[in-house]
């Protein structure tokens, strides 16, 4: 398979899988298991959703290693790996609210966010009904329509951010977003990262900044981002809670200045 057709194949497997996840959420929730909190939830359907893009994938290409959220990481032999979120929003699919979606990139090189090159992406939004794609060099799309990143207008940036689920964690997520209001004309907070991030690239927010994110909720969105003519880039990668900004690249450059400069300060 080519780029475009591994493109192709993240985006029917995405669409099956958003497919599943949204019927299986219109018959009830069930909660699995919580994970590093009480916050940090698993419903029935993450587990059932990534299973199902799991054996899609081993029938199509076997010889590909695998990365998911919820049944870990297994190498391959060809070079590529998936990297996968079969429900990303999960607390949003809890609850019923519409902005959740599936997450699947296949990546080049170790599956190591700092070492991989991303290949080919897609993230399926199955309540809002939109499938965001990429493909490396290919650009980004949605709906046949190329994605192209936004810039802040004079009023300031409009960007997206998220929170922990270690309660602990929320006094410092929170004084960082301060410090970003700086910049910003207004902050949205999706619950999807991997939403979060297909709007970058869509235009519809002009950057986003989230510490903790795990590979599966950014591996797609981070390629929609850059075909979309966008930076994204890992901070204090060394910290147990790296850093993740995109944006356009005015965006992206203000951001990480405030934020460096956050970290010489405390
Ligand atoms: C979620 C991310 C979101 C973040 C949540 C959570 P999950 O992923 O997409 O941006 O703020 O805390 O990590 O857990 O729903 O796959």
């Amino acid at each position: 398979m080519n780029d475009v057709e591994l493109g192709a194949l993240a985006a029917d497997i995405a669409l099956e899988a958003g497919a599943r996840a949204k019927q299986r959420r219109s018959e009830g929730v069930a909660l699995a298991a919580t994970k590093s909190s009480l916050a940090d939830i698993v419903t029935e359907a993450d587990r059932e959703v990534e299973q199902l893009i799991r054996d899609r994938l081993h029938a199509e290409r076997p010889d590909d290693g695998f990365f998911g959220e919820e049944s870990g990481a297994e190498a391959g032999t060809s070079g590529l790996t998936w990297v996968v979120d079969p429900i990303d929003g999960t607390v949003n699919y809890a609850y019923g609210i519409g902005a959740y979606s599936v997450s699947i990139a296949v990546v080049q090189g170790e599956p190591d966010p700092q070492r991989w090159q991303g290949i080919a992406g897609a993230v399926n939004a199955p309540v809002l009904g939109e499938l965001f794609t990429a493909v490396r060099g290919e650009g980004a799309w949605l709906s046949g329509s190329r994605l192209s990143v936004g810039e802040a207008t004079a009023a300031g940036a409009l960007l997206g951010t998220g929170f922990g689920y270690d309660p602990a964690t929320h006094e410092g997520d929170l004084a960082m977003v301060r410090r970003v209001m700086t910049m910003a004309r207004d902050v949205r907070r999706m619950g999807s990262a991997a939403i979060d991030l297909s709007y970058v690239a869509a235009g519809r927010l002009d950057g986003y900044f989230e510490r903790g994110l795990k590979p599966w909720d950014f591996a797609a969105g981070a390629l929609l981002v850059q075909e979309a003519g966008g930076a994204v880039t890992g901070l204090e990668l060394a910290s147990p809670r790296p850093m993740l900004i995109a944006g356009g690249r005015a965006v992206h450059d203000r951001l990480r200045g405030i934020i460096e400069a956050a970290g010489r300060a405390d």
